[in-house]
């Protein structure tokens, strides 16, 4: 069926046809997740709309931006310093790399056994699917884990890549490399934009980056009450369209959503019923539309409360601090900020352990599950050290590794349906 964006979409060389049934399939698979949900708050209609023009008007903005000089620089990680982009009046998006489809054609140039992320940005790239991509001055990649940091080199063959290392410990040489890289990234953006990052440009992007991770921790403290006031899936959602959102709008709406949650909250509205098991998710980023295993906790008789993640509460946990004046200071508080993130590309990465213990106990959590993607070392490994430490402080952990595809649904969800009731 035409659109309007057809012709945009087909400026952006994307393949029209295929385009279309990734649409569908997307919105089928929305459609059951999502809205057929019961006592979801009113704030959620925003985020439906968000999705539902998420390659139409979302791209038109990007398209708009772009017309008046701006630049659009693409992310893989968290680990990018989206202030930095924002203060040379970048735009930056958050690539989601959620959906299996492109898989066979990212199976042709990388191995089989690659975690399901870097298949799906590479299979996206190559089956001509995702117009974020498309829209891209400058995709950043980072050297987090080995098959992002190969996978980039096979990506610059077919976009614009621009690579960030990342340490692997947090010495004081580490800190040393990280700033190195930090200014280095700064050089780059000013070429890509043609803009000069000042002081007070850096200043008002930083609030802007932190009003957004306030909001968001204002979400998890309200969703954190007893009985449980939103679903796992609507804040999973909210944290994914955050990664894309024009910033300052994305955090006035969630301002407002947790207005209503408040209220919620405040007359003990629960959207399940009393002692129904709270469990926390940890590990993997779960990136659009990757929402399989929620959706199966959530319907296997329990409740999400907390995510333990890069699309979740890693994300915003730091704030940056906004003292410093100078733009030196500046740049100091953004490496002293990104440095505390615990990605399990870490080593020794205790932090993270602690983290999850004390996100547990906050949470009031039953148990919590601990998701890795196939393929994915360093979670899959990390798995080991975490069920240790939630085993000593006395709380169940279920560890599964699954990828994007339907085929395990059936098994997973009789795994998460025994540890449902074990918790109980
Ligand atoms: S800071 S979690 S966003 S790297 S799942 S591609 S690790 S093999 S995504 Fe991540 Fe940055 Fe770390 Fe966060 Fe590799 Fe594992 Fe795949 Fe992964």
């Amino acid at each position: 069926m035409p659109t309007p964006y057809d012709e945009m979409w087909e400026k952006l060389n994307l393949d029209l046809d295929a385009h279309e049934q990734l649409l569908q399939v997307l919105g089928k698979f929305y459609g059951d997740i999502y809205l057929s949900q019961e006592g979801r708050l009113k704030g959620m209609e925003y985020l439906d709309f968000v999705l539902s023009e998420v390659h139409g008007l979302r791209i038109k903005e990007l398209q708009e931006a772009k017309a008046q000089g701006r630049r659009v620089i693409g992310t893989f990680c968290v680990f990018v310093p989206e202030e930095l982009i924002l203060a040379a009046d970048g735009v930056c998006v958050g690539l989601c790399a959620g959906a299996e489809i492109g898989k066979e054609a990212a199976e042709k140039i990388l191995p089989r056994n690659t975690c399901a992320l870097i298949k799906s940005f590479v299979g996206f790239k190559l089956s001509r699917l995702c117009p974020f991509i498309e829209s891209c001055d400058l995709v950043v990649g980072e050297t987090t884990c080995d098959g992002k940091k190969k996978a980039y080199e096979i990506f610059a063959d077919y976009a614009p890549v621009y690579v960030m290392e990342i340490p692997q410990m947090k010495q004081a040489c580490d800190r040393e490399l990280w700033r190195a890289e930090i200014l280095r990234f700064k050089n780059k953006v000013e070429e890509i934009t043609g803009r000069t990052i000042t002081a007070d440009k850096l200043k008002e992007a930083i609030r802007l980056v932190n009003a957004r991770r306030r909001v968001l921790q204002r979400l998890n403290e309200l969703r954190a009450a007893i009985p449980t006031p939103i679903s796992g899936r609507d804040v999973l959602l909210i944290n994914q369209v955050s990664f894309y959102d024009d910033p300052v709008r994305f955090t006035a709406r969630i301002g407002e959503l947790c207005d209503e949650l408040e209220k919620r909250v405040q007359a003990g509205e629960g959207i399940v019923p009393a002692g129904t098991p709270r469990l926390m998710l940890s590990g993997c980023p779960m990136a659009v539309p990757n929402w399989k295993l929620p959706y199966i906790i959530e319907s296997s008789g329990a409740v999400i409360v907390g995510e333990e993640s890069c699309i979740g509460t890693r994300n915003i946990r730091d704030l940056v601090d906004e003292s410093g004046q100078s733009l030196e200071e500046m740049l100091d508080a953004l490496v002293d900020r990104y440095l505390r993130i615990d990605c399990a590309c870490f080593t020794p990465n205790v932090e993270r352990l602690e983290h999850i213990v004390q996100m547990a106990r906050d949470l009031q959590v039953n148990g919590v599950i601990h998701f890795a993607l196939n393929f994915c070392q360093p979670y899959a490994m990390e798995a080991f050290k975490v069920s240790r430490a939630l085993e000593k402080a006395g709380i169940p952990m279920l560890a599964l590794e699954t990828d994007y595809s339907m085929e395990d649904v059936e098994q997973l969800k009789t795994r998460v349906e025994a540890f449902v009731e074990m918790v109980r």
